[in-house]
């Protein structure tokens, strides 16, 4: 109850400072791990990973999101930090979503 009271007196502020209005439109562009949080979940198991390329290929479960079926293919990463957290064998989740034709993996972690 407090919570949604704070959150209504929030709104009320950003509606009258144009300022507010601003920095949230602002922060909507940077929202994009936020977006990819929103994104199912899908379990995988790391089969092959190319570092110099940014690519990693997984057996992975259905994905809602692509409406793909479970399958071995290969993703690209959306970081290439996301590479030293994986290793071949490893039982993933990920996250991923479809970019010109490229299958960007947004978040991933061991299991
Ligand atoms: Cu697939």
């Amino acid at each position: 109850m407090r919570n949604l009271r704070m959150c209504i007196a929030f709104v009320s502020v950003m509606m009258m400072s144009p300022i507010a209005l601003a920095h949230d439109h602002g922060q909507a562009h940077e929202n994009v791990a936020s977006d990819a949080q929103n994104l199912p979940k899908v379990p995988g198991v790391i089969k092959k990973i190319q570092s110099m390329s940014g690519k990693v290929t997984i057996k992975h479960g259905d994905i809602p999101n692509l409406e793909m079926p479970g399958m071995t293919m290969v993703f690209e990463v959306a970081d290439p930090s996301m590479i030293g957290t994986i290793a071949v064998g490893d039982r993933v989740l990920f996250t991923v979503i479809r970019d010109r034709g490229a299958f960007i993996i947004q978040w991933i972690e061991r299991q």
